[in-house]
């Protein structure tokens, strides 16, 4: 007797055997497009577990610079901007642990020093809190090229904007212009806390903003740095061309270049005028604004509040965080902003 072309009781196995090759065929696809969703996101988890420790290297580079600059802070040699201004060794990808860091300039800064590691100290530009209204007035004509009658009423403006007196000065700026704007606000009537509040300031327009900002302060007590203040800022205290190029010319040693190794500093703001007497001779009238500005308590040697940009990532990764800051050689950071 012949079997039966399908056996009833092979057929089911036949189909089982195929029926469990395809779910596991099945199983394997399922698990192979699960990996392909699943890795990158676990890629993403591990970068952002990466990136969240870039602000604790940050913050560990900022307050290691911040005490090497407490450390320079004995007189001497630690005055010597080179220490901190242009230093590679200190200041390029160094390494903290599983970090690495860089100070930099920041953005405005970077336009006069633009290949240097290092901080920039606030000591060389002018505080807008304490300048006379004459130096103002000088630092918007040759900065941005403003009349003087135009400078004389951006700085009326200024005046009004930090002195406690709610009434206005001769070519002033009172609550009434402020509160006729949209959206009004009152004038402040107090000290500049940060510079961008210029902005704010009647006569200053975004173009001029830019063009005054980078010589603009709000930290320390007023003094200019001589040893380290730019050709224009040396000429908004009211030197010379003459006054101001010899001052420039003794800081940058004999080669004739700032920022190399033979530059050489003012060790005592008193000893300016005999320097510059012995270097080729200043007239009688640079002798006696020197000495007006001396007496006046108008400059210094050394700078106490610096300003930089930390760039920080993790060994072996390319994801960098940018971290703005400005500290005072007390060891008091006094502005902090993450980009
Ligand atoms: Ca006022
Ligand atoms: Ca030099």
């Amino acid at each position: 007797m012949l079997k039966p072309r399908n056996h009833p009781e092979e057929a089911p196995q036949g189909s089982i055997l195929i029926i469990a090759l395809w779910l596991l065929f099945v199983l394997a696809a399922l698990a192979v497009a699960m990996g392909a969703y699943i890795a990158p996101q676990i890629a993403i988890a591990q970068r952002l577990k990466n990136n969240a420790l870039l602000p604790y290297i940050a913050r560990a580079a900022i307050f290691q610079t911040m005490n090497k600059a407490a450390r320079d802070a004995a007189p001497g040699d630690g005055m010597r901007p080179e220490a901190w201004r242009r230093n590679e060794n200190e200041f390029k990808e160094s390494v903290l642990g599983q970090g690495v860091f860089s100070i930099m300039p920041s953005a405005e800064d970077a336009l006069r020093f633009p290949e240097a590691f290092g901080l920039a100290d606030e000591e060389r530009k002018i505080n807008i809190n304490k300048a006379p209204r004459e130096v103002l007035s000088r630092l918007f004509q040759l900065a941005a090229y403003l009349s003087p009658k135009e400078a004389d009423r951006v700085t009326g403006a200024i005046l009004d904007w930090r002195d406690p007196n709610k009434n206005p000065r001769q070519n002033g700026s009172d609550n009434d212009y402020y509160q006729s704007l949209n959206p009004p606000y009152s004038c402040k009537h107090s000290k500049f806390e940060i510079i961008d509040e210029l902005k704010l300031v009647h006569w200053v327009t975004g173009d001029i903003f830019e063009r005054v900002r980078s010589r603009l302060t709000v930290y320390g007590e007023g003094q200019i740095n001589v040893n380290t203040a730019d050709s224009l800022v040396l000429q908004s205290l009211g030197c010379s061309a003459m006054l101001t190029d010899q001052i420039l010319r003794f800081r940058a040693g004999p080669d004739g270049g700032e920022g190399t190794a033979d530059d050489r500093v003012f060790a005592a703001v008193e000893a300016i005028p005999e320097i510059l007497q012995k270097g080729g001779g200043i007239s009688a009238k640079d002798k006696e604004k020197l000495k007006g500005l001396i007496l006046g308590g108008w400059l210094s040697t050394g700078s106490s509040f610096f300003s930089g940009v930390a760039r920080v990532h993790q060994a072996g990764s390319k994801d960098f965080l940018d971290v703005s800051f400005i500290f005072g050689r007390n060891k008091k950071i006094m502005a902090w902003s993450e980009a």
